[in-house]
């Protein structure tokens, strides 16, 4: 976390670690919290709420040992919704994973996680059966771990894949479904209508609804009165079908302004998976639909088209000040849960200050983090497979301005033959290093490592001894991660008759 501003008094000291907590805190954010250091090394946490404390002792065990200038350190956080949503394809986490990424995810400023793993049956194939015994037991210690580590947890639904919008069966069954996790303590939902097989409405329904957001309208507000009249300070987040590109299409300006006015909505922004986000954007899609934005930002994650990406780099491409033009910011993780936790804490620091945000510096500490004695190394890996939503515009189908590159590999390719080797000598061997240190990111990233690998040695293999065989392999066997640069490699080669 990083502090917003500084009253100097003068001198710095050695911060000993010692602290005594005043629970009166003159911020206006009760998330925020002030460290006062003293010459002699002490400091007093001031912080109001059990967040703000939470916060300021997970900043004061950072702060620990170093010199720093005496003085007065504010601290606050700038989106007021900061986390992630489990809301990918795949294998959804495990009870374990979801415990440490929570806690380390909330030491670092993060207030909330969302739930709605894709594949996870309760949520959204078997969105109508309510919960057994064995399954609630699972659902209300995730809730807890939640609560553990003070952070909001938001329940998603997603029923849009059968539910017959006009059946008042369907109806109960949903309200059923709300009440049942109302009463594991839950008060903050969602209602999922993304991905939907088809747009068409059943017949009954299409009798009932001239549109698909007719129905969806009528939905999300049954949804809403229904969760509001069980508990008054019960809140709803919808995903719109569509929940990206421009924001004044008939479908989505029509839902912002049929709903509740205090049901607020996800978007991804301009793509699916979105380079850039935007004030401009998000002020844009106020304009249009009249409701409050919490952006559903595509990145880490990596299902569907983008199963053989891995995406361990820092967040980049979300403006500075965005959180001051949106309702928050949650982030869509890999199924790779402790890899996740690279990107991830990079985007805790951005929520917390986007504006004094620096990716580098913040990887660097995520690493420290996640993998320590190994940040060199896995550093090597991520550079290595850098292709992701970040490197380019375009969602998973349609990638219109491709603009990635790995610079390490550019500067190495444009210095000559021996630094080039140098650099592929480098990465072969921080790469074996990693596969021996039995962290549990290497065995999530091993299909990623072994491909690296691959073409470290086909690289090396021809600038050596003139040999393409091994490229060529590389080319023909293995998902697209470096094949740009090993077909580059390949080019030069041929072009210079060398092979
Ligand atoms: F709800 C959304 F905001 C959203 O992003 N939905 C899914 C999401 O669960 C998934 O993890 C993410 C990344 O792949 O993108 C959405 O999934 C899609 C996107 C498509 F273009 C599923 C099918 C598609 F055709």
């Amino acid at each position: 976390m990083k502090h917003s501003s500084f009253t100097p008094a003068g001198g710095a000291a050695l911060f000993t670690g010692k602290y005594e907590i005043n629970k009166v805190c003159s911020l206006p954010s009760p998330e925020g919290f002030e460290i006062e250091l003293f010459s002699d090394g002490s400091a007093v946490l001031f912080a109001a709420a059990p967040r703000a404390e939470k916060y300021a002792l997970s900043q004061a065990k950072k702060m620990t040992g170093k010199e720093l200038p005496c003085g007065k350190y504010a601290f606050v956080p700038e989106f007021a919704v900061r986390g992630i949503i489990e809301g990918f394809y795949g294998n959804p986490w495990t009870v374990d994973e979801r415990r440490r990424l929570l806690s380390a995810l909330s030491d670092r400023g993060m207030n909330s996680y969302f739930y709605g793993p894709k594949d996870d049956p309760f949520h959204r194939d078997r969105w109508d059966e309510l919960y057994g015994e064995n399954d609630a037991d699972t659902l209300k210690t995730l809730i807890s771990i939640a609560g553990e580590n003070l952070m909001d947890f938001r329940y998603m639904l997603a029923p849009g894949l059968s539910i017959r919008y006009s059946s008042s069966e369907d109806r109960e069954k949903l309200h059923a479904k709300y009440a049942q996790v109302m009463g594991f303590g839950v008060k903050k939902f969602g209602l999922l209508l993304d991905d939907l097989e088809s747009a068409q409405l059943y017949e009954e329904d299409a009798r009932v609804y001239p549109r698909q957001v007719d129905a969806h309208i009528d939905l999300v507000n049954d949804v809403y009165d229904h969760i509001t009249g069980l508990d008054k300070d019960a809140s709803l987040i919808v995903c719109p079908t569509q929940y990206w590109g421009r924001t004044n299409q008939e479908y989505l300006t029509a839902l912002g302004r049929g709903i509740r006015p205090g049901c607020e909505l996800f978007y991804t922004g301009p793509y699916i998976c979105s380079d850039e986000l935007t004030c401009d954007f998000a002020r844009q899609f106020y304009a249009d639909t009249g409701k409050k934005l919490i952006w559903w930002d595509n990145y880490p994650v990596n299902d569907m088209e983008m199963v053989d990406e891995l995406h361990l780099r820092p967040v980049s491409g979300r403006e500075k000040g965005l959180g001051k033009c949106c309702e928050g910011l949650v982030s869509n993780p890999m199924e790779l849960a402790e890899s996740s936790l690279v990107p991830l804490l990079t985007v805790a620091d951005y929520l917390w200050n986007s504006s004094a945000y620096d990716p580098a510096e913040s990887r660097s500490e995520a690493l420290a983090q996640v993998c320590p004695g190994y940040e060199k190394e896995v550093c090597v890996l991520s550079e290595l497979c850098y292709k992701s939503c970040l490197e380019r515009e375009g969602h998973h189908f349609e990638f219109a301005r491709p603009r990635g590159e790995n610079p390490d590999f550019e500067r190495a390719l444009s210095a000559g033959a021996y630094p080039l080797w140098q650099y592929l000598s480098f990465c072969l061997t921080s790469l074996e290093k990693l596969s021996r240190s039995g962290l549990k990111l290497v065995r999530e990233c091993e299909r990623w490592i072994n491909t690296a690998k691959k073409f470290c040695r086909g690289g090396i293999a021809l600038l050596e001894r003139g040999e393409g065989e091994l490229l060529r392999a590389y080319l023909y066997e293995n998902e697209d991660i470096m094949k740009r640069e090993a077909r580059r490699l390949l080019d030069i080669f041929e072009k210079q008759s060398k092979i």
